[in-house]
């Protein structure tokens, strides 16, 4: 999209446009509630911050990528068509093509002082055809307000049937890790992705104190992330989904990887809503799903 059609979109004491890393466009927003910064390429919120809170609520790497092809580390990148590696060519990205795909901004609007909404939008092109073979048009709408809400539309616009996996794949800002407890999991069936997928049930809150990968099925539709050091419960409620996963890469995977200080795992976990390994969707030709998460600071 060209600047000149960008800023027509843009909305006076709401959103704007500017040229951000990478010289990919970012669109900002500014209301009375909170202020965003979303990226145009991969369509994916990289900060959400309520006025009267001193810290965002999302984590992003001051180490990221910001290059065609790669994905941004943080914030809240789009998983889709697949979840993961894909299972039938190991070769392909992981977590499906979008999250390295410049979107399309379809509107914007001012519901009111406290609330503006974006809406982005990616169809097939002869780049997608070539990773996954169907037609389609996916849209994810944000809302920033008091709380920050996300929803992801696929539509099928093709003549076959296809299926996806997909997830938000949110990296939540905290305080101390190690004092982090993930609320709503208690008693729930997970697959443990650092035990070859081992099934097993969660006892208690979720903490983290060693590399956590875990794909949590038939979840709850509200989790709460308490984080004592920053003195708040950030609650994520879902629609949409039966799979919820829960990540972080603690000491030695970090350490390994680029776009990540060595420290970075203290900083965050990924709470992220989705359609993950048997939580397959199915969309005939013509029909459409959706997939939401609300994102808010709750009082104590
Ligand atoms: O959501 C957890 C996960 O699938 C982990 O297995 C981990 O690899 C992470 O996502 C990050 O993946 P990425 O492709 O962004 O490096």
């Amino acid at each position: 999209m060209t600047n000149e059609k960008l800023r027509v979109y843009g909305i006076p004491d709401h959103l704007k446009f500017r040229e951000g890393e990478g010289g990919f466009p970012f669109i900002v927003i500014s209301n009375r509630s909170a202020k965003a910064l979303i990226s145009m390429y991969g369509a994916q919120v990289l900060s959400f911050r309520l006025n009267d809170e001193h810290e965002d609520l999302l984590f992003l790497s001051q180490k990221s990528y910001y290059d065609e092809g790669k994905a941004i580390r943080g914030g809240i990148p789009v998983c889709w068509p697949w979840f993961g590696a894909d299972l039938s060519d190991p070769q392909r990205h992981n977590h499906g093509f979008v999250r390295n795909t410049p979107w399309t901004v379809l509107g914007t609007k001012a519901v009111s002082d406290l609330e503006t909404r974006v809406k982005l939008g990616v169809m097939e092109s002869n780049k997608s055809k070539a990773l996954w073979p169907y037609a389609f048009a996916l849209e994810l709408e944000i809302s920033v307000g008091k709380a920050l809400t996300l929803e992801l539309t696929t539509r099928n616009t093709g003549n076959d049937v296809f299926s996806i996996t997909q997830a938000l794949h949110s990296y939540f800002q905290v305080g101390n890790i190690q004092q982090v407890k993930v609320l709503g999991l208690e008693n729930t069936r997970y697959f443990d992705k650092l035990d070859q997928g081992a099934q097993k049930t969660q006892t208690g809150g979720v903490t983290v104190s060693e590399e956590v990968d875990r794909i949590y099925t038939d979840v709850k539709k509200e989790l709460i992330i308490d984080d004592p050091a920053f003195d708040r419960r950030i609650q994520i409620s879902s629609t949409g989904n039966n799979t919820a996963v829960v990540w972080n890469p603690w000491m030695e995977t970090t350490a390994k990887m680029a776009d990540l200080e060595n420290d970075d795992y203290q900083r965050f976990i990924c709470v992220e809503t989705g359609n993950v390994a048997t939580d397959i969707v199915q969309i005939p030709p013509g029909s459409e799903s959706s997939l939401q998460t609300k994102i808010q600071i709750i009082p104590d």
